[in-house]
């Protein structure tokens, strides 16, 4: 048997190819347009097809147009040639989609792919969920889907699962998120397809990605149609799960290393007293907690859902021309397969040659590299400033719109950092009156604030509030919200669970919260009293203060769902 990936040119196809290495499986081959197509009509061996990837519907359709894919990948699916779709692999299959409508797809499933309802839940539906067989009677059909794993998935739209359709005569598992049921894989004959991410989804998709090369290195034989009518009614409760994310500041320190670090209130230097009295700020050297990729590696096999790496100082020079965090992700996205989150410079940029750059290249770099997802934070700042002398109209041009258009506004995470600014109530009369936190602590009754947002790693107040940084990046396409608090970094006091519920309320994309985090009680106060998806955590992971299992432990105890590895 021979293996063939099929790219489609868009989204994080290196990290199928990092989950093969890792299994041992290097020989396969790269199917970028039709010349590359016709040898695998050419092989001897028999060929077995994966098409992996996220990104927009229309993209990926446009795309395989483009490439003179769509017709031989038609031909192929009608071949009885193994196929396995992923994500927008899967998603192509259908009809049509309301992500693009007006773009056919491959149409072998005569259906179509819809938006899930915002109403009651975060969209994109993004996060670990389970998956169950219709049908887990014979143990020959599950594909490995296992019914007690959790999977990555990251999509706002989907298959919904209704028996009366022809889609049910696919349906091979079903996904609840919400009160929605969706189609979380789909089998018949040649074709397997999953709508979450194996690649992404640490040991569990591993083994399902090993399961469906050897069953096609075997010969496999084609799945008849499923039973049809299988009515499975949504649960009280679905299966999605809080994230747990350790999150990796990284920089350069003063021997020009990068190493990873950790402020206080986003000071990242050793704090010291000459006179052992009076604490002299920002005089120490760059705090150096560990490398980036054995960090990495470490909380992957602990059991993080994500991981997240912030290029601290990128703002000072030209992200592309920074090989070394480029080959820091790529060394990391070798070793880690759960989602992985790159920040730090991702804007229009200008080498110092004089060569521009766009974001979209910028971001691109950082795909290719192995980052599933991109985080904005100063430019996310600048945009809406923009947006709003433009009356709330985008003009598209914006970081986060271009890089949403081009991979899916689920590859692009706008990073926030506010700080708290102290008003006195009784005289305040500026435009933020909506927004002001009363004090409810003994320790800061009497007190209100609101939350400025900044810029270059805290160093810049600009005046925009959390608030309206949340909408516009929400209203400009971004698919998730990173919510740090400059007050709460590296102070261990907890989340700051009044400013994550205020941005909670405004926005329907989900929502990481950051800073702060100093035992494992805090996720759990900041689950209970806030309905955020995630949260993250650097310093006591670093310091191995708390372990990522025993957060994970007691989430759970708390009655929420969390993967356990
Ligand atoms: O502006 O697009 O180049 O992005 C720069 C990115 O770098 C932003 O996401 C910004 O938040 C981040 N950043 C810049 N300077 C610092 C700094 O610390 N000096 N770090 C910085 C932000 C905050 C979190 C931290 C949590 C949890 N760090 O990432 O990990 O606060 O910490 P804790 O659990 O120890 O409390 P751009």
């Amino acid at each position: 048997m021979r293996l063939f990936l099929l790219d489609h040119g868009a989204g994080n196809v290196q990290s199928l190819a990092n989950s093969l290495a890792k299994l041992g499986y290097p020989d396969y081959k790269w199917i970028k347009n039709a010349h590359d197509f016709a040898q695998l009509h050419a092989i001897s061996d028999s060929p077995a097809l994966i098409f992996p990837g996220q990104g927009a519907f229309h993209t990926a359709i446009q795309s395989l147009h483009d490439r003179g894919l769509f017709e031989p990948l038609q031909e192929y699916l009608a071949s009885g040639k193994p196929y396995f779709g992923i994500c927008v692999g899967m998603q192509v299959l259908f009809a049509s989609s309301a992500e693009s409508p007006g773009t056919q797809g491959l149409g072998t499933i005569p259906c179509p792919i819809v938006r899930f309802d915002d109403a009651d839940k975060a969209v994109p539906h993004m996060g670990w969920n389970s998956a169950e067989c219709l049908d887990p009677s014979d143990p020959s059909t599950l594909e490995g889907v296992s019914s007690t794993s959790h999977y990555y998935f990251v999509h706002s739209y989907c298959a919904k699962y209704d028996p009366s359709t022809p889609a049910a005569e696919w349906a091979h598992s079903t996904t609840q998120y919400g009160q929605e049921l969706f189609i979380s894989t789909v089998r018949k004959q040649n074709i397997f397809a999953t709508q979450f991410h194996p690649e992404k989804s640490g040991p569990a998709g591993l083994n399902l990605l090993r399961h469906w090369i050897e069953q096609s290195r075997r010969g496999r034989t084609l799945a008849p149609s499923p039973a049809l009518c299988i009515t499975r009614p949504p649960k009280p409760k679905d299966g999605f799960t809080k994230r747990i994310i350790a999150c990796l500041d990284v920089r350069a320190n003063d021997d020009g290393d990068l190493v990873v670090t950790k402020g206080d209130q986003y000071d990242v230097r050793e704090k010291f007293s000459p006179s052992g009295a009076t604490v002299v700020r920002t005089a120490g050297a760059v705090r150096n907690l560990g490398k980036p990729v054995a960090l990495a590696d470490k909380y992957y096999t602990s059991g993080a859902d994500e991981l997240c790496l912030l290029n601290i100082t990128s703002f000072r020079h030209s992200p592309l021309r920074d090989q070394p965090m480029l080959a820091v992700v790529r060394a990391a996205a070798e070793k880690v397969f759960v989602p992985l989150t790159i920040g730090g410079g991702i804007k229009d940029s200008v080498d110092p040659d004089g060569t521009k750059r766009s974001a979209v290249e910028v971001a691109g770099a950082y795909f290719r590299a192995g980052a599933d997802k991109v985080s904005i934070g100063s430019e996310a700042v600048y945009a809406v400033e923009k947006l709003r002398a433009a009356n709330n109209v985008a003009d598209g041009t914006s970081a986060i719109e271009t890089i949403s258009k081009v991979y899916g506004s689920q590859a692009v995470v706008v990073s926030i950092d506010p700080k708290r600014v102290f008003i006195n109530p009784a005289t305040y009369d500026g435009p933020y009156r909506e927004e002001l936190v009363y004090g409810q602590d003994p320790d800061q009754r009497g007190k209100a604030w609101w939350y400025q947002c900044t810029v270059s790693g805290g160093r810049d107040a600009r005046p925009v509030s959390v608030v309206e940084l949340a909408k516009g990046a929400q209203k400009l396409g971004a698919g998730e919200i990173l919510l740090n608090s400059i007050d709460r970094d590296g102070t261990g006091l907890g989340f700051d669970r009044d400013l994550i519920r205020m941005v909670k309320n405004v926005v329907s994309i989900p929502v990481v919260a950051s800073s702060g985090a100093g035992t494992k009680e805090h996720f759990v106060d900041v689950f209970k009293e806030t309905n955020v998806e995630s949260a993250l955590a650097a310093g006591i992971f670093h310091r191995e203060e708390v372990r990522i299992e025993d957060v994970k432990g007691s989430v759970k105890e708390a009655g929420f769902n969390c993967r356990v590895i």
